[in-house]
């Protein structure tokens, strides 16, 4: 089964999917096994891979090492061209419609397509929302371009539904890896009920309680990734897992 329909079924089927980012740089070889085999146990449904910059990491290698650990579907969420491995089930084909670069909306697209060809890699057309999110984020300075305020979801609910009408089979907003700020539920809300395709949501989100109202907010994928780069919060993945997948019983 192809990844997009694997998501929309989960999504179907427990309410929601819940996603951990593992950026390659944090990947700490000696508990990634560990941490892995947690993430299964507690409910998790997929990892994304990748980041803004990757400055020490190999992606490849980090995927390789997932892969072996892991059953779980692992879909590229690449900060740049050169984060693409046939090793992944899927890539996130990224266009930063929030933001007016023309690099960022097509130009890496062009770049990445006969890569993503050659590796026979699924690519998901997902339209990606930069929210205002506090301070700055990586994400922000190296596109090169503003988010969308926090207080227009307006604006976040127009942008997403000319993503849809472009052809784009998800919509993620972004409040930034480590946002002080997670995307405002009013937000989610605003551009969920504008569209039909799946909403993803991610940046800043430090506690079960945000995962459950995004999804009650109209999200229907939540991703997390700081917060459980510090092992000392591996006990609340389950905690994620079971706020997301509003379908199950809990802890489940
Ligand atoms: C980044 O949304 C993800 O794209 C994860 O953000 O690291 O803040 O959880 P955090």
């Amino acid at each position: 089964m192809k990844v997009y329909s694997k998501i929309s079924e989960i999504i179907g089927q427990k309410g929601g999917a819940y996603f951990i980012l593992i950026d390659p740089d944090k990947i700490e070889k000696n508990n990634i096994a560990e941490f892995l085999s947690v993430c299964e146990k507690s409910g998790v449904d997929g990892f994304l891979v990748g980041g803004s910059l990757i400055v020490d990491g190999d992606l490849e290698q980090s995927i390789s090492v997932i892969k072996k650990h892991s059953s779980l579907p692992v879909i590229i969420f690449p900060g740049s061209v050169s984060q693409l491995s046939p090793l992944a089930d899927a890539v996130l084909y990224l266009s930063l419609i929030s933001g007016r670069n023309a690099e960022h909306l097509i130009g890496k697209q062009v770049l990445a397509a006969p890569v993503i060809k050659k590796f026979n890699l699924e690519a998901i057309s997902t339209g990606y929302m930069l929210i205002e999110s506090g301070k700055q984020t990586t994400a922000e300075y190296i596109s090169g371009t503003k988010p969308i305020p926090r207080n227009k979801p307006e604006i976040a609910a127009a942008t997403a539904l000319a993503g849809q009408y472009l052809g784009m089979k998800l919509i993620y907003l972004e409040g930034g890896s480590g946002a002080d700020l997670h995307v405002p539920f009013e937000t989610v809300n605003a551009v969920a009920n504008e569209i039909d395709v799946p909403l993803i949501v991610g940046g800043g989100i430090r506690n079960p309680d945000v995962a459950r109202q995004m999804i009650e907010n109209g999200a229907n994928i939540v991703i997390t990734g700081n917060f459980f780069e510090n092992k000392n919060n591996w006990d609340l993945i389950k905690d994620f897992a079971s706020a997301v997948h509003t379908k199950l019983p809990v802890n489940v």
